[in-house]
């Protein structure tokens, strides 16, 4: 069976899942496309063969389309949730579910009262093979109780228009739904730090910023964000239990000699670093629902956790205090999939 997709939201990673739901994925198409920008929207559907619709709504309530993508901005992605699960059709939600943590409950209680899993997060790095592996090896009990995890996430630049707040909001909330799974575990509590800063940003930006966060099992996070590192994008992470520890791997590249020197090439942003953990969260999540189950994986409860968390980072950037996040207990409802 073929999944009917219809897309909100043409802008930079609109375009390449349409492009990765058309080119890339088996038994999906894209079959209809809404952008507040006709022309943005109109470009989007023509590569996909697919029809423009005039908002959201129109595009949920379509005929021939059985699932929703949400990739507009965060502010917009509440409305188009709620609206694919009234419509009783499964949505898969760009990070962040939303960007309140009211309205991440309003969507948690909604598919609840729905009754069945209709939701999943853009949270792509569970996808990630490096990931996957340090997974397998932190479950298999090779390195021990974990203690400590070091991360750092650089992007090598970003826009004016980046504010401090989003290295929480936009950028570490990668990490932080990554390590709740990685080590089946909850951040109970969180800290920022601000070192000296980089010469090479905005004026009004806080760069880096060293995270910290503390997890009911009693695991401490360091988080190093930096998005002007300038010199490409790198993700790294370590997890150091009591026997051992487990490193993400960098991606595979070839190793040049020449000139007197050894180097490989640093990817430039996510959209390559992370392009084979996007087909992978593509491929299970078509393949869920073509088979009629519910999707496996990022929940709409892993995406509150993920808002009350990084806005809890944001609070602690701005106070200088430790935050507690007070997540309450996961409702059995949500007692797998996301966590699997
Ligand atoms: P973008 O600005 O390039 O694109 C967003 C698009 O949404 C724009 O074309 C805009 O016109 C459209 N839009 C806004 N409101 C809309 C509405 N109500 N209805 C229809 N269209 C609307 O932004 P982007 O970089 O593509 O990011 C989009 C989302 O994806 C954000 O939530 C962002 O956090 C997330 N994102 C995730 C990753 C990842 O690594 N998983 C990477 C980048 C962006
Ligand atoms: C961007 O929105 C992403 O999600 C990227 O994965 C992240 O690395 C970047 O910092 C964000 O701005």
């Amino acid at each position: 069976m073929t999944v009917r997709i219809g897309v909100i939201g043409a802008g930079w990673i609109g375009q390449e899942h349409i492009r990765r739901l058309t080119e890339t994925i088996a038994g999906a198409q894209v079959t209809a496309v809404t952008d507040i920008d006709a022309e943005r929207a109109a470009q989007a559907a023509k590569t996909a063969g697919a029809q423009v619709h005039p908002d959201g709504a129109a595009l949920i309530a379509a005929d021939d389309v059985d699932a929703v993508l949400v990739t507009s901005w965060g502010p917009t992605h509440a409305e188009h949730v709620l609206g694919a699960i009234a419509a009783g059709k499964p949505v898969f939600c760009e990070k962040p579910l939303a960007t309140t943590s009211e309205d991440c409950l309003k969507i948690v209680e909604a598919e609840q009262a729905h009754g069945r899993r209709l939701v999943q997060v853009g949270f792509m790095r569970r996808f990630d093979q490096g990931y996957r592996q340090m997974k397998d090896v932190i479950a298999s009990g090779r390195i021990g109780t974990p203690l400590i995890v070091h991360c750092a996430h650089r992007n090598a630049t970003v826009p004016a228009s980046y504010t401090s707040d989003m290295a929480a909001l936009d950028t570490a909330v990668h990490e932080i739904d990554v390590l709740r799974w990685l080590l089946d575990d909850e951040i109970v509590s969180t800290q920022v730090i601000a070192p000296r800063a980089t010469a090479n940003k905005h004026e009004h930006l806080t760069d880096p910023q060293i995270m910290l966060f503390e997890t009911a099992k009693g695991v401490r996070i360091d988080l190093e964000v930096f998005v002007n590192c300038r010199y490409g994008y790198d993700i790294q992470c370590e997890t150091v239990g009591e026997e051992g520890l487990v490193r993400l791997p960098d991606p595979a590249a070839v190793g040049v000699r020449t000139a007197g020197a050894h180097s490989t090439a640093v990817l430039p942003d996510w959209t390559g670093r992370f392009a084979d953990a996007f087909d992978t969260e593509f491929r299970e999540w078509v393949a869920n629902l073509a088979a009629g189950n519910e999707p496996t994986g990022p929940s709409a409860w892993d995406g509150y956790a993920a808002t009350v968390i990084t806005g809890a980072t944001a609070e602690a950037l701005t106070s200088g205090r430790i935050v507690p996040t007070d997540i309450p207990n996961r409702p059995a409802f949500y007692a797998t999939g996301g966590h699997q």
